[in-house]
């Protein structure tokens, strides 16, 4: 009797229509992408990374399910060269786009991330910001910003009135006499707005990813949602400001006198309290804007997860929460992104898979990785020409690494960094002709004595020059055919 069921077992496997029925498994098991996106988000803010006033119970609940990345970095310190990198897969000194444009004049007929999983047969959805859009310009208008349109099987903006929102409106930024009205364009600006979470870009985009989660559960779906939040102007309903208010009790990061004694000028960053003029109560309440703007940015992710959830399809679907670049809240007096320092380059980087157990990995990774990355998690060869690195083992083990440095930079300054396990090195200009900063991490990780001057350093400096040069020529070494000028 035993014989015969194993004769039947091995005949009903090797019989054709159960090869099919295998297939058609295999196939409605690949696994879905579901990708998250928000917009000058440093890790700093939210209480997964540690954060003990800004409660980000969402983005947290992805963290618990998934790995947490501690020491992700950006390729590219603001909005546009990060997201033209990481979409299309090469450094922004491999295809020149330094700015605000579109990476596709420069790789051609390439396939970038979400084009790759489109030409494989995934229904591709951008839902708002993902490749470049101007905030709050562009969310004002609703349009496409620098999009790609091959990346995508359908778009969706998501227009929102931003500054002009209904609401207590105050300009931070350059308005020390208090006389300034509530202005659009890259400016503090904090509003308390009227009304709930869809008047606002993010709550419509919120509510977009919900509909096309539900609409393409049964098929294989990569939907990626940019929230614009917490990127200026830090606008948010009501609600979200009850626990920073009065701002008065929050807390900024200490001033040390002198600290930018010892730093080239490059390396100020270029918004500073002393520059938008913004006195104690201001900068506090920019720390208060900016976590009210990130707890409302949660709650939307909060409201595509239980879209996920309900949909039936989140055990096969892939996770991925982060961020185009970090952010200043005051360290140093800085504010915003560009700086090369960890607060701006990192980058919070939460990867959650079906089946795989919760985890913290502080490996070294960059967001150029997450192309060949989350291609191997979903069986896709990814192309060679691609300059990240597949990071999926660490998915299963958190000590796996791949890189000794993470690499990023800063064209509005001509700067670039290179951040090893124990170093922070920066320079300016390829020549480093504008001034170097080295940090020791593990004894200075608040980045407050600049050693690259001091003699016994001296080749540690040295060393890592030569490091910065073979970078850039291997970052310039590609498939691309393009002629590189030496900025
Ligand atoms: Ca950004």
């Amino acid at each position: 009797m035993k014989h015969l069921v194993i004769f039947l077992l091995l005949f009903l496997a090797s019989s054709p229509q159960l090869a099919v029925a295998q297939r058609e498994k295999s196939k409605d098991e690949k696994l879905n992408v579901l990708f998250i996106i928000s917009d000058d988000l440093t890790p700093t803010a939210l209480s997964c990374y540690g954060n003990k006033v800004c409660q980000t119970p969402n983005i947290d609940s992805i963290a618990a399910r998934g790995t947490l990345f501690t020491r992700a970095f950006c390729q590219g310190t603001y909005c546009g060269p990060s997201r033209a990198s990481f979409l299309s897969g090469y450094y922004p000194h491999a295809t020149g786009v330094l700015g605000y444009r579109s990476p596709r004049p420069k790789i051609g007929d390439r396939a970038t991330w979400p084009q790759h999983f489109k030409n494989h047969g995934y229904h591709t959805a951008r839902v708002s910001k993902i490749y470049h859009m101007g905030v709050p310009g562009g969310i004002e208008k609703g349009s496409h910003g620098a999009d790609d349109p091959a990346s995508w099987t359908e778009r969706f903006n998501c227009k929102g009135p931003e500054w002009k929102a209904p609401g207590d409106g105050e300009t931070l930024e350059n308005n020390p006499n208090g006389k300034r009205p509530v202005v659009g364009g890259n400016t503090f600006v904090v509003v308390q707005a009227d009304g709930d979470d869809l008047v606002h870009s993010d709550g419509k985009a919120a509510a977009k990813a919900c509909q096309l989660i539900e609409q393409h559960k049964d098929k294989s779906f990569f939907i990626a949602v940019g929230f614009v939040r917490p990127h200026v102007p830090f606008v948010a309903p009501r609600k979200y400001y009850k626990p920073f208010l009065p701002y008065s009790k929050l807390e900024l990061p200490e001033k040390i006198k002198g600290d930018w004694d010892d730093i080239p000028k490059p390396g100020i960053n270029y918004k500073t309290s002393k520059n938008m003029k913004m006195d104690i109560r201001k900068q506090k309440k920019a720390i208060g804007g900016y976590y009210a703007s990130v707890a409302y940015m949660d709650a939307q992710v909060g409201k595509v997860l239980d879209a996920l959830k309900k949909s039936g399809v989140a055990d096969k679907t892939i996770v991925i929460f982060t961020s185009d670049h970090g952010y200043h809240l005051g360290e140093h007096d800085f504010w915003a992104k560009v700086s090369l320092r960890d607060e701006s380059a990192m980058v919070p980087l939460i990867i959650s898979v079906p089946g795989k157990k919760p985890a913290v990995c502080k490996s070294l990774t960059e967001l150029i990785d997450l192309y060949p990355t989350v291609s191997k998690l979903c069986g896709l060869k990814f192309p060679k020409r691609i300059q990240g690195q597949d990071i999926s083992k660490m998915l299963d083990d958190p000590s796996h690494t791949v890189r000794k440095a993470a690499f990023s930079v800063a064209p509005m300054r001509r700067g670039f960094l290179l951040r090893e396990d124990q170093w922070s090195y920066i320079q300016y200009n390829e020549d480093a002709s504008g001034g170097i900063e080295l940090f020791d991490m593990k004894k200075d990780p608040k980045q407050y004595t600049n050693l690259a001057n001091k003699s016994e350093y001296a080749e540690v400096v040295k060393a890592f020059k030569k490091k910065m040069a073979a970078k850039l020529a291997e970052v310039r070494t590609n498939d691309l055919g393009i002629k590189y000028k030496k900025r």
